[in-house]
């Protein structure tokens, strides 16, 4: 019951409240950091105004690098404050971004120093912990230690020389997450595959960025995921895909959710709307496309659209990844004419994501709004256990986007706000634009202008969730994660 008299810190009046399932016209009424209550006719010492506009969740963006560490401890160019302001700027309040292991080294020093980092953030965040090197001690007692801290995902990497587990290790991996009642977040490509098809590509002379889709065909990504679904049943152990690229790779995921296995995917825009096209330009400026995998073709935009319609994919992040093109930090780290493998993997997106995705998803039709906060807040909070996240519902913490549905924006570079110096997405223009983003009921954008202090957003711990409980089939019944 609302009670008619009570008067809230804050009343969203007028506006469209869309949630994962309805769409109804009512007032929200904040008080503190948390929605107090939705209907008819509240009173707020504050009121915003949101005729004619959609209140959504705050985007929770499950996908997100920032301030990532290197190995020589030096950090990737978009940092934690830098970050927080392009997702303002975008509409997304939540992010997991992720602590790295490097080879040969412990988890427990990198994650200290990036919690360190983490605490100039002003969205809030959780971390996934990129596990290299599954030593004893590793599977022992540091993964079980990251639980404890609320860290509750893992991502592996079956690629790239200085990431990648082989079958042996990703299995240790699995099992140890199952122990802890953890999810693990896989990159599917075929290290093998690409290496090889990459130094027969070199020794033909063809170096150029268009080659880097070449090095990494559809079937290198298909064979990846079908592997580590295999192993996962093995194991029992819940995983999710990350950056799906094509219907293809849906198809070998859509298998696996069809016979009960607790698999699930993620895609994000640079699947949807870029293609291997983009990374055919002269010079470097390919280079600003590349990412792995690798964006395809319009017919493989349109399976992962069927997949989403399928709800095989169920989580569109941005796998927001800033390199700059100038200076010698980012994609010209090894110089100003690259081969292709030398040219560091990631597009930035966290901006972005929101408004793609509004775009070509709910003002094209393929998808409904209440589809849009489903897939880009609510599932990736309930899949990744970040409690009070992605929900307009009382109780909720009062993240919130107001968005006009009919505001078109050409995207540019000044309009993602972040701290790198290119957007893959230059002069594309999109309907449906962030118009105001409130943090756990403060406002941090308005109209454009992100206003939020360093420090201000919150590290969210997690605990042990239902939804991640392994499903108990094992193989002729024999729980191998109890002894290995
Ligand atoms: N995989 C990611 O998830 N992000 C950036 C680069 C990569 O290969
Ligand atoms: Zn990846
Ligand atoms: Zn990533």
């Amino acid at each position: 019951m609302i009670d008619a008299m009570q008067l809230f810190d804050i009343v969203i009046r007028g506006g469209t409240v869309v949630t994962d399932r309805t769409e109804s016209s009512a007032d929200i009424g904040i008080t503190g950091e948390r929605i107090a209550a939705i209907g008819p006719g509240l009173s707020g010492a504050r009121v915003i105004d949101a005729a004619g506009l959609l209140v959504m969740p705050g985007g929770v963006d499950s996908h997100c690098h920032l301030e990532q560490l290197r190995p020589d401890g030096t950090a990737d160019e978009e940092s934690f404050v830098s970050g927080s302001v392009s997702a303002f700027a975008g509409g997304t309040t939540t992010a997991i971004t992720f602590s790295t292991q490097f080879k040969g080294r412990p988890i427990a020093p990198s994650l200290a120093e990036y919690r360190r980092r983490a605490q100039t953030a002003m969205i809030d965040y959780a971390f996934h912990q990129i596990i290299t090197d599954a030593t004893d001690d590793v599977i022992q007692r540091e993964i079980p230690a990251l639980a404890q801290a609320g860290i509750m995902s893992l991502k592996v990497f079956l690629t790239y020389d200085a990431f990648h587990l082989d079958d042996r290790a990703y299995l240790r991996t699995l099992a140890a997450a199952r122990r802890a009642g953890m999810l693990v977040t896989v990159h599917c490509e075929n290290y093998n595959g690409i290496a090889w098809m990459s130094e027969a590509l070199l020794a033909a002379g063809l170096t150029t960025p268009k080659y880097h889709a070449w090095s990494r065909p559809v079937m290198l990504e298909r064979e990846a995921t079908y592997r580590a679904i295999a192993l996962a049943e093995l194991v029992d152990q819940p995983v999710q895909i990350f950056h799906v690229s094509c219907g293809e790779v849906a198809e070998e995921i859509g298998r696996a959710q069809r016979v009960g296995l607790k698999i699930w995917a993620e895609t994000c825009p640079q699947y949807l709307t870029l293609t291997a096209a983009d990374m055919d330009r002269p010079g470097l400026e390919g280079a600003k496309y590349m990412c792995s995998p690798s964006p395809r073709d319009a017919t493989a935009a349109s399976g992962l659209w069927r997949a989403i319609k399928d709800g095989i994919i169920e989580n569109i992040s941005s796998d927001h990844s800033g390199y700059c093109m100038q200076g010698r930090r980012g994609k010209r780290s090894a110089g100003d004419q690259p081969t292709f493998p030398d040219i560091v993997n990631g597009v930035p997106g966290v901006a972005a994501r929101l408004p793609l995705i509004f775009s070509e998803g709910v003002a094209a039709g393929r998808i409904t709004a209440s589809d849009f906060v489903r897939l880009t807040a609510t599932h990736p909070a309930e899949l990744f256990g970040l409690h009070g996240k992605g929900r307009i519902a009382p109780g909720a913490d009062a993240d919130i986007v107001l968005w006009d549905p009919k505001k078109t924006m050409t995207l540019s570079n000044e309009t993602m706000q972040h701290a790198i110096d290119y957007t893959p997405y230059e002069g594309r223009t999109v309907t449906g634009w962030p118009v105001l983003t409130m943090r756990r009921g403060s406002i941090v954008m308005e109209n454009g202008r992100v206003q939020a202090a360093a420090g201000t957003g919150r590290y969210i711990p997690r605990a042990r969730y239902d939804l991640i409980t392994p499903t108990g089939r094992v193989p002729n019944g024999f729980d191998a994660s109890r002894f290995a």
